[in-house]
Formats: C-alpha cells, structure tokens, sequence
C-alpha cells in the first residue's frame, strides 16, 4: 500500500473531528486569478482543501498557473481532481489517484494509472487512492467516462462498488451524481454506502444548498464536494449556507 502522505494524514486528523468541504474548481472556467480569490473565499470560510479539475482537456499550462495561484493564496491543500494526463502539475501538493469503478472504458478503471502512475510520483504528487462511482444522472463525466451509472434506487448497487473500492485498498470513496446534476446523490444511498464501509465517504455533484447539505451531512457523508455553485455565484450566499452546514455537523 502507498503510504499516507501529509496531505491525506491532514484531512484524516479534520475528520476526526466531523465532515468537511472541498471546494472544486475548473481551471478551464475560472482564470488562474479568479481560482485564487475563490480559493482564498472558500478557505475562509472552512474548506478543508481546493480540488482542481473538472473539464476534459484542461491544457498543462493552465494547470501549472491555476494550481501555482492557488498555492500561493491558501495554506490548505490543493488536489488535483484529474480527468486526464493534462491534468498533472508539480504545483499541486496531492492527486486523487481514482479508479472510474462504473466505467466500461478500462483507460479509466486502470490503464490510463498505469501509464501516469511513474509520473505522479517523479512529479512528487501524494496520490490519495480513492474509488470513483458515479451515480445516475451522472452528467457529462457519465457520459465521457462511459459510465453504466448506479441507478438512484439501487443501493445494494453502490453498496457493492464502495465495498469492492474498500476490500481493494482503496482508503476513499466517492458517490458522484455529476456535476450540475438537478439533485445529489440521495441521502438514502450515501446512509446504505455509509453503514458498509469505513473508508471516508466522498458525496458531490449537484449539491447547492444548505439544506440539500445538511441531509447529505445526516446522511453520514463525511466530505462534500462542490464545485457549480461557486463558479456560478462566487463565495455567495448558497455557498455560505453549506459551509454552515458543515461547521454545524463539526460541531455536533
Ligand atoms: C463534480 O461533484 C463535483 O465532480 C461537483 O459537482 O459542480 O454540481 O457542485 P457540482
């Protein structure tokens, strides 16, 4: 097993003490600049760490810029949420190292790792080993990553991928509804995933309000990933809500 290296150590000790928030930003959509002041926003008010990733063709350079800004804005970690070989930068502290469990492309269950995987270490990125399942609708990385999507009713379904992803190694997993998507993952399936794994639980994809949040948070999902909300709004007032959320389940 690879080691645990700080940046997943650090998020591992914040857990301890409750859920937290990665906020995820597309360097594709937001300058290098614009992904700084999010960032910094973000931070303030309690994410836990900065995902960069999300589009398909992120160039490298773009990348190396957007990753280099947010580093120089923010103490907390910045990992890259990759889609692709163009998404490795030296200037990120940390790679989610994902397996698209769901996908039929088996570029992206495993081949695209084994021809990146001597990179990311030559690059220094700490790889966090996480199980990737996307879960109907799925969106636009159901479509490019060739998903046969969970169906939002079947929870023995997701159970079974977060299982596998736990008995394989992996120490994260991620229930994604797709970016955009009309409605998170139902609270229903991340309480069933939750009650069989004990890997931290990774929920995003459509979440954009408090309350949506705060059920997601009972649910027992123990990080919630956003990425829309911030693009569309800034650090406004639905993205102050589910920060909110987070710092209350903190606090229980
Ligand atoms: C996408 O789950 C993330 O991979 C975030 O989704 O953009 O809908 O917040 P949103």
């Amino acid at each position: 097993m690879t080691r645990v290296g700080p940046v997943e150590r650090g998020l591992l000790e914040q857990l301890e003490r409750g859920p937290v928030h990665l906020a995820l930003i597309d360097p594709e959509k937001s300058s290098p600049e614009e992904s700084a002041a999010l960032a910094q926003g973000a931070v303030e008010l309690g994410s836990a760490g900065i995902m960069l990733g999300g589009s398909t063709g992120i160039s490298r350079e773009r990348m190396d810029a957007t990753a280099k800004a947010v580093r120089t804005a923010v103490r907390a970690p910045t990992i890259i949420f990759p889609e692709g070989p163009g998404s490795l930068t030296a200037e990120a502290h940390a790679i989610f190292f994902m397996s698209l469990l769901n996908s039929r492309s088996l570029d992206l269950v495993i081949r695209t790792h084994a021809r990146t995987a001597l990179a990311i270490r030559k690059l220094g990125l700490e790889p966090l080993p996480m199980g990737y399942v996307v879960v109907a609708p799925g969106m636009r990385v159901g479509e490019v990553g060739q998903v046969d999507a969970v169906d939002r009713n079947d929870l023995a379904g997701a159970q079974g991928y977060a299982l596998a992803a736990e008995m394989l190694g992996m120490r994260w997993v991620y229930l994604e509804a797709g970016s955009g998507a009309p409605a998170p993952v139902p609270a229903e399936m991340v309480r069933s995933v939750r009650s069989v794994v004990s890997i931290p639980l990774i929920v995003g994809g459509g979440i954009r309000s408090g309350p949506e949040a705060r059920e997601l948070l009972e649910a027992g999902a123990q990080v919630l990933v956003t990425g829309t909300i911030a693009e569309a709004e800034g650090i406004g007032p639905r993205f102050r809500a589910i920060l909110t959320e987070v710092k209350r389940a903190r606090a229980r």
